[in-house]
């Protein structure tokens, strides 16, 4: 049914592999390790698995700098394994999406060796190069060829001796970016696609799918005050060939045979007006984009300016990503991924109401319309890590923007506080599996230490335990199975003012949800219109023991991060 396309009613988890289970004990995350905790996935209902990145790579951005499109890295085993995991998905009725990382290669793909080798090689034009700045002596300072900035700290230009140009990476020096003007390049990905789709895989997350298209010719963004680098993001994020590349790849990829497959263009920067464009299935480019707003709204100019949640400001986020995208296009949901700070840290309480603040969000977010991506260990409320120093950071990230910041003058303590409270890290420490010696995640040494509070937080114990988190994720995606207005109904949000209640009602077909999550410790009064009727309605789902007689005309009584969804018709 093109009207209700099969991710419109799926869940999604994501799956780091470094991170997830060890197979073979030599303390990283591999394909084995994935393959034998498939029951434990299909237990939790979910549809689809998203892997980060499992093909070679030197790993200096954790696999989204790769070297070959078309293996397996060594680390995470081999073809055979991969498609032993592929059997097992699909054995168990799930699919399988793949990462497709194509902005950039690793310095180390064959293309950027051939590239980098001599200014007349034939890939040489696979990449941005460029000669210095005007006037300027290549490789000294301010000599790039333009002012622009790297996500991860200092220049986004390489100078390279060997044919004395510089290569463009927005990204690490070891991630330099592909030329997508060049039809050879676009049409040696499409070709590299087609092979896994014809291996069986069921749809791919495209890594800042946004950022393939630049303004040329390439030239210097704007300085703002107190920052060392121009501002290229205007001109290198949604350019002027971004929809005709991806209605291209389309067309030469999955046309014919889309309907069976999902795709999602990780976007940051993207707007509710320029999504509509990408997920309108009209235009056939994308089935649905991953948003950046409602995880900005915490930091000021820069992610490591951290400020508090204004829930008000979430809520006129997501409702108007909800309003813009209900009559055209499709939203994807989510709280957490491998770039992301835990969500119970951030938007919930990862002390004392950790299972209730966990089952709150989870809650609030899965009654969303979109397809809804869980993170690994979110269904167990993982929380943020306790890291102290610096060395106990690991992503290039948040190690680049210490020593650069540090160096810069800033307070090491406070840089420091700024990492532990948004830094990537945080979501990359190992799957919490049981309460034996690092979490049952390997039975090597960990490359990344386990969070200690696994011995209470982990999978056996949340199996075991009927109010777990888990349990109350599995309930939800059981309710967008079973609950079309879950899925396909209405979205209407209430009470935008409120700073401590997030309220809002789904509708289909005469069936009407009331949805209420409480984003304090204390208990709060929900004033949504025909309180006393709502409150005496079927709960459908909750994360407290029912409540005595709560509601009256004056609202709904919740208590501290309670969360309860309402069901009438
Ligand atoms: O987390 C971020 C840094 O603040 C984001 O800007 C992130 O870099 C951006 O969302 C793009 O992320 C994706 O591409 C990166 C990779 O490091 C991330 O892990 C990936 O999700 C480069 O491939
Ligand atoms: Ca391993």
């Amino acid at each position: 049914d093109p009207e209700h396309p099969w991710w419109r009613s799926a869940v999604v988890y994501q799956i780091y592999p470094r991170s997830f289970a060890d197979g073979n004990g030599d303390g990283i995350g591999d394909l084995a390790g994935i393959s034998s905790r498939l029951d434990y996935l299909a237990g939790l209902g979910v549809d689809v698995l998203w892997l980060s990145p499992v093909y070679p790579s030197p790993q200096d951005d954790n696999g989204y700098d790769i070297s070959d499109y078309c293996d397996i890295d060594p680390v995470f085993g081999t073809l055979e394994d991969f498609d032993a995991l592929l059997d097992g998905v699909h054995a168990r009725g799930m699919k399988l999406v793949m990462d497709l990382v194509v902005n950039h290669t690793s310095d180390e793909h064959a293309w950027f060796q051939e590239s980098r080798s001599s200014t007349d090689n034939p890939k040489r034009d696979w990449y941005w190069w460029r000669p210095a700045r005007e006037g300027m002596t290549p490789g000294t300072p301010g000599a790039e060829p333009t002012n622009w900035g790297s996500f991860f700290s200092g220049p986004a230009w390489e100078y390279d001796e060997a044919t004395g140009e510089y290569f463009l990476h927005l990204f690490s020096p070891k991630q330099p970016d592909l030329n997508w003007e060049n039809p050879e390049v676009r049409h040696a990905v499409y070709a590299m696609m087609r092979w896994w789709l014809d291996r069986g895989v069921d749809g791919f997350r495209m890594d800042v799918i946004n950022l393939i298209s630049k303004v040329l010719p390439l030239r210097d963004g704007h300085v703002h005050p107190g920052q060392r680098h121009g501002d290229g993001f205007d001109l290198y994020a949604g350019g002027p060939r971004i929809h005709e590349f991806l209605q291209e790849m389309h067309r030469e990829v999955f046309a014919g045979r889309d309907a069976e497959l999902l795709t999602v263009g990780e976007m940051p920067g993207v707007t509710v007006e320029e999504a509509r464009l990408f997920t309108d299935p009209d235009r056939a480019e994308v089935d649905m984009v991953f948003q950046f707003e409602h995880v900005s709204l915490d930091q000021g100019d820069s992610k490591w300016d951290v400020r508090p949640l204004d829930l008000r400001d979430l809520k006129a986020s997501l409702g108007r990503w909800q309003a813009g995208l209900h009559d055209e296009g499709w939203n994807s949901l989510y709280w957490n991924n491998h770039d992301q700070p835990r969500v119970v840290s951030r938007f919930g309480d990862d002390g004392e109401h950790r299972v209730r603040s966990a089952k709150m969000l989870g809650t609030v977010l899965h009654l969303h319309r979109g397809t809804p991506y869980v993170y690994q260990g979110e269904e167990l409320g993982m929380a943020n890590a306790p890291f102290e120093d610096i060395d106990d950071f690991q992503d290039l990230e948040s190690v680049n923007h210490y020593h650069d910041a540090v160096a810069g003058g800033a307070d090491p303590e406070a840089v420091l506080h700024a990492l532990r409270t948004m830094g990537r890290d945080n979501a990359r420490t190992p799957m919490q599996w049981d309460d034996s010696p690092h979490a049952g995640f390997t039975t090597g040494t960990p490359w990344m230490g386990v969070n200690p509070d696994y011995k209470q937080v982990n999978a056996e114990a949340a199996l075991a335990d009927p109010d777990s988190v888990l349990a109350h994720y599995r309930r939800l995606v059981g309710l967008r199975h079973t609950e079309p207005v879950v899925a396909h109904g209405d979205f209407t949000m209430l009470l935008p003012d409120d700073p401590d209640v997030y309220a809002f009602t789904r509708r289909l077909d005469g069936v009407e949800l009331l949805v209420l999550g409480n984003f304090t410790g204390r208990e709060v009064v929900a004033t949504v219109p025909e309180a006393a009727e709502w409150a005496a309605a079927e709960l459908v789902l909750g994360n407290v023991e029912p409540a005595e007689a709560s509601g009256s005309d004056a609202g709904i009584t919740l208590a501290p991060w309670e969360a309860r969804v309402l069901r009438r018709s």
